[in-house]
């Protein structure tokens, strides 16, 4: 096991990419502030129905001179889902092939995550607020183990009655009703809220909103506009309040949509929300709905911009590390720094299909990534190049699997880590 760490290791010490003296530390010591999107995919952004922008307040968000956004920022998860997005967000690693990470493994292996390493080098607390029980996925045990000092689960606030829905409290509500935890929290810290209103079936209860959707007969498909509208006002409702209290100024908000909303089967309706032609939907289209949103917002900033690279949820950790002047070189990360001169802009999905800026393969079927137009006649370079991509990801997700599978990282000791003892945390509400 020793020398599959080693594999592991040289891999990602390779693979590494330096930090860009442009970015480097432009958010140092600033509060963090991830916003978890649920079910929010990029086509949202900027889309209108009825004359009616869906996400008015991210559309403006995204545009703002002090965002660095991302519109070919992929998700990569798995059958975990909602868990696989925040594993590889913050540890830089693959979810599994199978399952959810945090459900198989979560409770034992060792991790080097976010919170731990941010607290470790930096000083900060951590904290995750949401909407449901704290069982969900395995948080409970997983994000101990991730060194979360805090988790303020549904226990925390009453989501009686109409409070909530299928998967917990209104995120109007959770933003709301999480003040008197999220303002005690000691600076500067790493919190993370996890949205739940946008998730499928999209209910939502009349008072909630008053967005005239589309009429395509598929529910999900017109209730999703729906709760993605009503996700919006709670993050506008959400950064007022950061504004009021002075302590957006002070921080470095990262949002991002953790998969999709819309699955490959309902695609088709959504093509004709959308005003294209179902009849020509293809794999291609499906792979380019895997684009999720990513948005870092440092207030104060005047450089943002809306970026062309391509990335994914493996590259969040090392790209966040670097804002905040921590460098991330001595650490097991299968992403890279989306500012680098040397980010790796080849895109792993979980199932080993992959998008570049230049092709995208999918099930073994190679696209133009600008047009769209499958490749038919493949030059012996691209061939060449089409193999060595597949390989490269092959490996890349191999080496990951087997790292978190076979629990290596308890034997990885990078310089100053020192290991999580879950048991130094308690997130038990005493009210309840
Ligand atoms: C529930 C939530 C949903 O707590 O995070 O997870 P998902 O179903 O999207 O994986
Ligand atoms: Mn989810």
């Amino acid at each position: 096991t020793k020398s599959e760490l080693a594999k592991v290791k040289q891999f990602t010490d390779n693979h590494y990419a330096k930090p860009n003296s442009k970015y480097y530390g432009i958010a140092k010591g600033k509060n963090v502030i991830v916003l978890h999107l649920e079910s929010f995919q990029q086509f949202l952004i900027g889309q209108k129905i009825n004359g009616q922008e869906v996400t008015p307040f991210l559309n403006k968000l995204y545009k703002s001179q002090s965002s660095y956004s991302f519109k070919n920022f992929f998700h990569q998860v798995g059958q975990g889902k909602t868990s696989d997005a925040e594993n590889m967000m913050e540890t830089s690693t693959y979810g599994l092939p199978q399952g959810s990470l945090f459900a198989q493994l979560g409770s034992d292996n060792t991790f080097q995550a976010a919170p731990a390493i941010l607290n470790q080098r930096a000083g900060y607390s951590s904290a995750v607020f949401h909407g449901n029980i704290a069982s969900f996925w395995n948080r409970n045990n997983v994000y101990k183990n991730l060194g979360y000092q805090y988790f303020f689960d549904a226990s925390y606030y009453d989501t009686t009655g109409d409070r909530s829905l299928g998967y917990g409290l209104k995120d109007k509500l959770l933003f709301r009703d999480s003040v008197p935890y999220f303002e005690n929290l000691q600076q500067p810290f790493y919190a993370k809220y996890i949205t739940v209103t946008n998730h499928f079936p999209y209910d939502l209860d009349k008072e909630d909103t008053n967005f005239k959707t589309t009429n395509t007969g598929d529910s999900a498909v017109d209730n999703y506009f729906l709760t993605a509208h009503y996700l919006d006002q709670s993050i506008r409702e959400f950064y007022s309040y950061l504004k009021k209290t002075g302590m957006l100024k002070n921080s470095v908000i990262v949002l991002y949509g953790d998969h999709y909303g819309i699955s490959n089967s309902e695609n088709k309706s959504l093509a004709k929300a959308l005003g294209k032609d179902p009849d020509k939907w293809n794999d291609f289209d499906n792979a380019s709905m895997q684009r999720v949103p990513y948005i870092i917002n440092i207030p104060g900033q005047t450089n943002g911009r809306i970026f062309d690279e391509y990335a994914g949820e493996i590259d969040a950790l090392p790209t966040l590390m670097h804002l905040l002047g921590i460098s991330s070189k001595r650490y097991i990360q299968f992403g890279t720094d989306v500012f680098s001169k040397q980010h790796d802009q080849l895109v792993a999905f979980r199932n080993k299909d992959w998008v570049s800026p230049k092709y995208t393969s999918i099930d073994g079927t190679v696209y133009d990534s600008a047009s769209g137009k499958e490749i038919v006649n493949p030059s012996k370079a691209q061939t060449k190049l089409f193999k060595a991509n597949d390989a490269k990801v092959d490996n890349e997700l191999n080496l990951s699997d087997s790292l978190n599978e076979k629990n290596l990282l308890r034997f990885y000791h990078p310089k100053g880590f020192k290991n999580i003892n879950p048991s130094d945390f308690n997130y038990a509400n005493g009210l309840s």
